[in-house]
């Protein structure tokens, strides 16, 4: 094959050039990875533009053919219920999947509160003081237990809710707030929307679109504005509000001389306890017992994220990179907890050494080792899986590191609190720069780049190309999930990158000392954008409800469930949301503008699935501007607006104190 072509080929499944080298290897040696397989299988076009109807056994019945928009399944439903059916059910399953992790959380701190979980400590007073605060909770004489322990019942309470409302609904603007009350979808609680939108996508019950499609976004917002608002406050309480801090990304940052740990999935608790024990004296002094120089320590998915940007544990990729980081043959041991791990890793982990270990009783996978992590006895646990991981140290068979992995410099850490606090400092905090940024057309607007890669497009690629396209148009990009792993892979979340950026956005970066590029968290860290954008708005000058302001949600290069369900949230708080792949509903015209016209009317907000990246970007830039346009502030024209002097050279904000995944680790990382 010409060279040439041969790049070209190699191009179309991953920008990634550790990526494409992992590729290589496992093509050689006859490894399968998801590229592979999504090669090897082609989708079920049926089942994939939403026209499959599973929820009985009378079927699936398959609306196809030129008769579709007449036909119906056996029981009678039509095209359009079948493929609002799906999606509802995709946005509950996503809701489920952030809500029960949030609960995992709130449950620690309860069992911290009551001095039931060795090890972990109530880390951030101030957060839990906003977070009593958030809730109506006294603090007044209360010993800081007592105060984290009335927080997490009251947090666990929204789970068990039957009447009234979610307690973080509260936090949104009035004007939402009342939009969601009229339109009954202010959830109730938890754990009964779930339910009910289970109950009510059963065969023969609700069958009428928009009533499922409204439910769809009721759902969701148990979501945003439930579990993984949740989630994020009670791991900040736990482990700290993430500030920047400094770390790196892509498969390079395994080490060939050292015991590697790879953690993987999403729950913040037991990771973090892996990486104290990785800090260990007395694991690392095993560890070179058995020839290893030290113990390194690396993430990979949300897991990665919630270690990253609190301890500045380097990510090893996204979603993509979990079984190439296995084909490296350096790492000793991968540690899973939920959500995202995919069952091939067992079966790759086998043909080369690494011990895959399970640790939660709702995602085992067969064969791979079972730790069970309790958090009342979490430091035994993390000892036990770093135990593991050296032992097998010797047992590699083979090593092939990428030699591309010379990039990803990153930033990461911007939690909503950082944001505010970077606007004014401790007294001054605020959002009103970015909003005066925003009216006098220094910024066109924000958009929110997230969610998931997906081997049927090439990985990383729309993520890579909007980013860029969006900073030097002005427009700030806020990421979180393996989106934000996407751009740290390729220095995007670095001060460097302001070289993309345009003239105003420049200015603000450099006037305020931030990245243009802006890494906010993990995916339940969605729920932080959210309070940025409930900022935004009582900040004032911009409309009074998020769907006034010129922001748009983005997922380019989706895949799960979970993405659905953030999508569905972000349109039910008022956003604009594009996602790209291809349109999980887009067999039914019907569907397609009831997700875009009606939900519009509803809640003013719209998702659209828009397959080319340009095209992506045309309309999320048309919204911001129509958005500008009806709230009567300044046009954007590129370069037009007052220069203001710099407040804070960007020197200051480069010499970032690096955090644990840097220089300051004992061992060193990279
Ligand atoms: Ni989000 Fe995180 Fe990644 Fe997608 Fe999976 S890791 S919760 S679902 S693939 S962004």
């Amino acid at each position: 094959m010409a060279e040439a072509e041969k790049n070209n080929q190699e191009r179309a499944v991953s920008i990634d050039p550790a990526t494409i080298e992992l590729l290589a290897v496992a093509k050689e040696e006859g490894h399968t990875t998801a590229f592979s397989r999504a090669e090897a299988m082609k989708p079920c076009p049926i089942g994939r533009a939403g026209s499959c109807c599973y929820v009985c056994y009378m079927g699936p019945c398959r609306m196809v053919g030129k008769s579709y928009d007449t036909m119906t399944g056996i029981c009678g439903a039509t095209p359009q219920t079948i493929s609002a059916r799906n999606v509802t059910r995709a946005s509950t399953a996503g809701a489920s999947a952030h809500s029960d992790h949030g609960r995992d959380v709130v449950m620690t701190v309860l069992a911290v509160a009551k001095g039931e979980a060795p090890g972990y400590e109530l880390k951030d007073l101030d957060k839990l003081m906003r977070v009593a605060g958030y809730m109506n909770i006294d603090t007044v004489g209360k010993t800081k237990e007592q105060v984290a322990e009335e927080c997490a019942l009251e947090a666990l309470a929204n789970w068990g809710r039957q009447t009234g409302e979610l307690t973080y609904l509260s936090r949104a603007p009035k004007k939402r707030q009342e939009i969601w009350r009229k339109k009954g979808i202010a959830p109730r609680g938890i754990d009964r929307e779930i339910v009910e939108t289970l109950h009510r996508t059963t065969i023969g019950t609700d069958q009428d679109p928009k009533s499922l499609l409204m439910n769809a976004l009721k759902v969701s917002l148990v979501d945003g504005w439930g579990g993984a608002m949740l989630a994020t406050d009670f791991t900040d309480i736990l482990f700290g509000t993430p500030k920047p801090i400094h770390s790196r990304s892509n498969l390079g940052v395994l080490r060939e001389d050292e015991v590697n740990v790879v953690v993987h999935g999403h729950e913040p608790t037991l990771s973090n306890m892996i990486v104290d024990a990785c800090l260990d004296p007395e694991l690392i002094e095993y560890a070179k017992s058995k020839g290893a120089k030290g113990i390194n320590i690396a993430g990979l998915c949300c897991t990665a994220n919630e270690i990253l940007m609190r301890r500045g544990v380097p990510s090893a990729g996204s979603f993509l990179e979990q079984e190439l980081a296995i084909l490296t043959g350096t790492v000793d041991a991968m540690v899973v907890d939920v959500q995202c791990i995919m069952e091939a890793l067992q079966g790759l982990s086998e043909k080369l050494h690494t011990k895959l270990i399970t640790t939660s009783s709702k995602a085992r996978v067969a064969g791979a080792m079972h730790l069970q992590f309790d958090e009342h006895h979490a430091w035994d646990v993390a000892k036990q899986v770093v135990k593991t991981a050296i032992d097998n140290y010797p047992n590699r068979k083979r090593i092939k590191m990428p030699t591309k992995n010379d990039m990803g410099n990153m930033v990461a850490g911007f939690s909503h609190e950082y944001v505010e606090y970077m606007q004014g400092g401790r007294f001054r905090k605020s959002f009103r720069p970015l909003n005066d940024a925003i009216m006098d057309g220094r910024i066109m607007g924000v958009v929110g780049i997230i969610g998931c890669t997906n081997p049927r497009v090439p990985e990383d690629e729309a993520h890579n190309y909007l980013v860029k396209k969006f900073i030097e148009n002005d427009i700030l990009v806020v990421q979180t999930g393996c989106g934000a792993i996407a751009s740290a892979k390729y220095g995007l979340l670095t001060p460097e990158a302001i070289e993309y950026a345009g003239p105003g956005l420049r200015e603000v970066c450099e006037a305020v000392g931030i990245p243009p590029v802006l890494h906010m968290g993990s995916c339940v860290d969605n729920s932080r954008i959210l309070t940025v954008m409930t900022a935004m708005v009582e900040e004032g000058g911009l409309g009074d409800d998020i769907s006034d302001l010129p922001v748009v949600g983005m997922a380019p290069e989706w895949m799960s469930e979970k993405a659905v369900c953030i999508a569905c949230y972000f349109v039910a708080s008022g956003a604009y949301v594009i996602c790209g792949v291809d349109s999980p509903v887009g067999d039914s015209k019907i569907v397609t503008g009831l997700i875009d016209n009606f939900w519009e009317e509803e809640v003013g907000g719209k998702l659209h699935f828009i397959v080319d990246k340009e095209q992506m970007y045309e309309k999320a830039v048309e919204h911001i501007k129509a958005k500008r346009k009806a709230l009567k502030i300044k046009e954007y024209e590129r370069g037009k607006f007052h220069k203001e002097k710099v407040l804070l050279d960007m020197a200051a904000r480069r010499a970032l104190e690096a955090g644990q995944g840097g220089s300051q680790m004992p061992h060193k990382l990279f």
